[in-house]
């Protein structure tokens, strides 16, 4: 909501020609938290943001006109001008306790708070269970909030739990934190309210963005950056930096029944207006502890797909009454726990910075790094993408690096921490010639890459071209993986693709530690990946821009892969660049590709060895009818989920892009139809709140016969 400085003509509606301006300022205020508090804690605004701004604006010029009308609540005085020079300390009314946290990873650690609160309290086995609340643990720094007759009058770091730091000018900035709360009756005298200040992801990485192309300096993750804007001791910069908040705790109180349960607390603060995070549950009845076992689990799971950072979950005690008997030790409710995931970031040593070469010749800079244990592995390495990444990054050799690890994507470096250096440390450089094959290293124009020029002639390429062609959706050689290629390349057994098939079982068996039984199984997984289709074929050549969908596309299009020699001219390898790109998704730089690479003579040479070594595939005449427009599908896109009473998801799958369809994995306003099965999750949700079709599997069948008469007869495109 863009507040500016303008004075605009009071709103008519808010402001009766009858009504003091004492009245009018009160009305305007009213309005404005309420819509603040509609847009950004509940996201759900309802009026214009131009219609915002007018009433903010007559407030404003009511202010201006009238300043004795000002007050600490009025929405106008949330970013004010004063640079402070450091920050008062602040002793806090009730001690900020901290929380115990749990590391281990088992799903158990619920079952083991449940067992050290039930002893405390002193219950034996036939004694009902113990509710619990279960809520997130939101990785930023931990606020108090101090409301004074509904009044925000101060916000304070926790400091060391005793004395914090007074941020009130900072964390006023924060559109989501009420400047007054939103009481039904008389507010609390006192409501002291404790909670996380934290960075959503998306906002952390467009302010990163913003930071870059001023040339300032960017943040290694959200928390950090939510860390900074709360220290930063000029508003109008901390005002910048998009914060988030919610409530968890309470600390001093006056004047307030407390509600009698943690998740009851939640609620009543929501009521007031305090972002409250959704994601949370009770766990009550005879499950109890399961439920949190449930919880952990299933947040784990989803963990990536949160738009913040959380770095666990928290179990708490429901009841009030229970928290009280339980007390705390050593500034430890006993009635919570934490119970973390494995850190998704990590400090190490960068202990050298190794350059990859790829296979399309790309150089990939890999810090080598001491063994740190990240998201559940043990990483050695992590990527630096490329030269520009890690310049941008200031990565050296020697330097403390934050690695990070989400999911299951590639680990890399976040950040350096610390700007010293023992000594030194000369600025990375990438090689003029490729560390592998010495061939000359160039970038082309407008490209972040660096590149080896040496194609197959280098031997970390040809690996690569290897690897690349055994992989499993491609040709499907099982056992012939990085190990064996690097000895097949290395003793020169092995130069081009079509030397695998020469390879034979003598040859094989007198490799460095082969067993006769293992070449023999080599021997016949190479016999075995002879008979093959089209589409992996065309894939497992590894033709740049050329990925497992294209080759299918291009498979179904022209139906065969025609012969440099054929008068005809007719298949894949003759193709113009004009006929490449009648085929569905193939584009300029795609069919130049492809036609570049079908140019040179020594890949048409690779396609006669192959097939003169017996690589065989089906193919079929090119057919108007094959071409991708006339699908049923055609241009549609459709995300699976859940599992289907019949078809397995590869069938599915199948089934959808024969007739024309692409299957993806995420729903969102483009998807077509989302085909939901047993047990549909997030994804059935999100097509919901999307309006996105829902079909079952009948609904998907029904959708596939519609005009399949207009279909390809064969069907399985991998089987064309
Ligand atoms: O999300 C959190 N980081 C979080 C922190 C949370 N969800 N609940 C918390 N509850 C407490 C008690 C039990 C003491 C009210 C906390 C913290 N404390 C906390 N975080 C840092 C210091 C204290």
């Amino acid at each position: 909501m863009s507040q500016t400085d303008m004075f605009g003509e009071p709103a008519q509606q808010a402001s009766p020609a009858q009504a003091s301006p004492t009245q009018q300022a009160a009305e305007l205020r009213t309005q404005l938290h309420h819509h603040a508090h509609q847009y950004y804690v509940l996201d759900a605004p309802q009026i214009p943001d131009a219609e915002y701004d007018r009433l903010f604006q007559a407030l404003q010029a009511l202010e201006e006109a009238h300043p004795e009308l000002r007050t600490d609540d009025s929405p106008t005085q949330r970013v004010l001008g004063k640079v402070l020079d450091g920050f008062s300390p602040v002793r806090h009314a009730v001690p900020m306790l901290s929380i115990r946290t749990e590391t281990d990873t088992e799903a158990t650690g619920a079952q083991a708070f449940d067992a050290r609160v039930r002893r405390e309290l002193g219950l034996t086995e036939d004694q009902p269970p113990v509710e619990y609340a279960a809520e997130l643990k939101f990785d930023g720094l931990a606020i108090n909030l101090r409301y004074e007759a509904g009044v925000l009058v101060q916000a304070a770091t926790r400091g060391d739990g005793e004395q914090g730091e007074d941020v009130t000018q900072n964390i006023r900035t924060i559109g989501q934190i009420p400047l007054k709360l939103q009481c039904a009756e008389a507010p609390p005298a006192v409501l002291e309210v404790r909670g996380e200040v934290y960075m959503r992801r998306d906002d952390f990485e467009a302010l990163n963005e913003r930071q870059r192309e001023h040339g300032d300096k960017t943040f290694v993750n959200p928390r950090n950056a939510a860390a900074g804007a709360v220290r930063q001791l000029d508003p109008a910069i901390a005002a910048k930096r998009p914060l988030s908040f919610f409530a968890y705790g309470l600390g001093e109180v006056q004047g307030w029944a407390v509600p009698p349960t943690h998740s009851g607390l939640l609620d009543a603060l929501g009521e007031m207006g305090l972002p409250v995070c959704a994601e949370r549950t009770v766990a009550q009845g005879a499950s109890g502890p399961q439920g949190l076992v449930v919880f952990h689990q299933v947040i784990g799971q989803r963990r990536d797909q949160l738009p913040f950072d959380i770095d666990g979950v928290v179990y708490k005690v429901n009841s009030r009454e229970l928290q009280e008997r339980l007390g705390f030790v050593t500034r430890e409710p006993r009635w919570a726990v934490a119970h973390k995931y494995p850190a998704q970031e990590q400090l190490t040593q960068v202990e050298g910075i190794d350059i990859q070469v790829g296979r399309t010749g790309k150089l990939t800079p890999v810090a080598r790094l001491k063994p740190v244990f990240v998201g559940g592995v043990t990483v050695t390495n992590a990527t630096l993408h490329n030269l520009f990444e890690l310049r941008r990054k200031r990565a050296r050799v020697g330097d403390t690096v934050i690695v990070r690890r989400a999911g299951d994507v590639i680990p890399e470096v976040v950040g350096v921490v610390g700007e010293a250096r023992a000594s030194y440390v000369p600025n990375f450089r990438m090689p003029a010639n490729c560390p592998v094959c010495g061939s000359t290293v160039v970038r082309e124009p407008r490209e972040v890459n660096h590149r080896c020029t040496g194609g197959l002639f280098c031997a970390a390429q040809r690996k690569q071209a290897l690897l690349h062609f055994a992989q499993r959706r491609a040709m499907d050689i099982e056992g012939l993986g990085d190990k064996l290629v690097d000895q097949l390349v290395d003793s020169a057994l092995v130069r081009t693709l079509p030397d695998l098939y020469k390879l034979g079982l003598l040859k094989l068996a007198a490799l460095d530690r082969m067993a006769d039984k293992s070449a023999q199984n080599i021997v016949d997984a190479l016999d075995k990946s002879k008979t093959t289709t089209l589409p992996r074929f065309l894939f497992g050549l590894g033709i740049r821009h050329v990925g497992e969908a294209t080759a299918k596309d291009l498979a179904r299009h022209f139906g065969q892969m025609g012969r440099k020699d054929d008068e005809q001219k007719t298949g894949i390898m003759n193709a113009t660049v004009d006929q490449l790109l009648a085929v569905r998704d193939v584009g300029p730089v795609v069919a130049q590709s492809i036609h570049t690479f079908f140019a040179q003579p020594h890949n048409c040479e690779v396609v006669e060895q192959l097939r003169a070594a017996g690589v065989t595939w089906p193919e079929h005449e090119p057919s108007a009818e094959a071409d991708a427009a006339s699908l049923p599908l055609a241009g549609k896109t459709l995300v699976l989920t859940g599992t289907l009473p019949t078809l397995s998801r590869d069938e599915a799958k199948a089934m959808i892009e024969e007739a024309g369809g692409k299957v993806t994995g995420s729903v969102s306003k483009k998807t077509h139809y989302v085909i939901a099965g047993e047990e549909a999750g997030s994804k059935l949700e999100k097509a919901q709140s999307l309006g996105v079709p829902v079909l079952d599997e009948s609904g998907l069948l029904a959708l596939l016969a519609q005009n399949a008469s207009g279909a390809v007869e064969s069907a399985n495109p991998d089987q064309l």
